[in-house]
């Protein structure tokens, strides 16, 4: 037992404490043993003996206790001397940016559209299928709503994979005019080099009585955002299709790297794809119950912008919050 204590006084660390106290009160304890030895005995000597023990217990007790709160001090005191910072120590570097390109490129987005009196709008990012897909005239076997590309939870709840429907939502609860943008992120189940399956869009809306939002409307709207986010380029508008916009076109822009002289990312055309839009179908204005109305609506993907305008080769260095990365923006 005097042993016991001795150590118990000479214990460097909490960890040597610790063993110590296994040693005499653990399973297999000194201590311990000799409580099971209780048993043997009876009446006077018995109860003596218990006596004993249990003041031996006591005393390491209070030791032990003692030297652990002088231990821990000790420990703590030495750990706060070893983390100590010295904010008075020569920075070599201070790092200016401009924030994350996505971040960057949407804000730039936004600050084009309400300048001209676009309303900001967001809206869930789970979303029903009504406001993702029936709405917006994606009907119940249209490919888009397969399990392969969409992520479904339970009852046909799922994760946006446009921001439509905030402009669904939005037309529902307003009535025209309105002028709104939706930026924000948006899902698919698709992962490759030009794929992520969380990326980013902004989508606009003009719906207004009397037909006085025209497709005239659309095209001079579009050519001057991109004329401010990508300086003198040309721009052309292509006819195409979406289940939500007749007529539909997409648009491309003169080549930002060869000037439309042809590149490898051009692919030698001379022209880079940068938005989609259309005049609304007729079908989405009965789904949100509007009538005589016109309207042209308009999507891109920020992450593509960012990648031309912040020059990024590498659609997955905007996800690896890789420091040395962004730090260059
Ligand atoms: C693209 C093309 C587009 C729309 C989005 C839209 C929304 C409503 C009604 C009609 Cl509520 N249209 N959005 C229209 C045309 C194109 O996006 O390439 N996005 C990345």
């Amino acid at each position: 037992m005097e042993t016991l204590l001795k150590k118990l006084q000479n214990a460097h660390d909490s960890q040597e404490l610790e063993s110590i106290r296994i040693e005499a009160l653990g399973k297999k304890g000194i201590i311990t043993q000799k409580f099971s030895e209780l048993r043997n005995l009876e009446g006077e000597e018995k109860k003596n003996f218990a006596q004993k023990l249990n003041e031996i217990k006591q005393n390491f007790e209070t030791i032990y206790h003692a030297k652990k709160i002088d231990l821990k001090t000790l420990e703590l005191k030495a750990s706060l001397e070893k983390e100590k910072i010295d904010p008075t120590l020569f920075q070599s570097r201070t790092h200016r940016s401009i924030g994350h390109p996505i971040s960057y490129t949407k804000d730039r987005i936004i600050d084009y559209f309400m300048q001209l009196g676009y309303e900001l709008c967001i809206g869930p990012l789970v979303e029903d299928d009504f406001h993702n897909f029936a709405a917006l005239n994606l009907p119940e076997y249209h490919p888009a709503r397969d399990m392969q590309d969409t992520f479904y939870f339970k009852d046909l709840m799922l994760l946006r994979t446009h921001t439509s429907p905030v402009q669904i939502r939005t037309m529902q609860s307003q009535t025209p005019p309105i002028k709104m943008i939706c930026p924000g992120p948006t899902f698919r189940r698709d992962y490759d080099l030009t794929h992520t399956p969380m990326f980013h869009q902004v989508e606009g809306l003009v719906v207004d009585n009397d037909n006085k939002a025209s497709f005239a409307n659309l095209k001079y709207t579009l050519e001057d955002f991109l004329k401010y986010m990508f300086g003198d380029v040309k721009v052309r508008f292509r006819s195409s299709f979406f289940p939500f916009t007749e007529p539909s076109a997409e648009v491309d822009i003169s080549c930002v790297f060869c000037k439309g002289n042809g590149c490898r990312v051009c692919s030698n055309t001379g022209w880079l794809e940068v938005l989609g839009c259309g005049v609304v179908d007729e079908y989405v204005f009965e789904a949100v119950g509007y009538k005589n109305v016109s309207g042209y609506a308009f999507g891109m993907g920020i992450e593509r912008l960012a990648m031309l305008t912040c020059n990024v080769n590498d659609l997955r260095s905007f996800f690896e919050t890789d420091l040395r990365v962004l730090e260059q923006f």
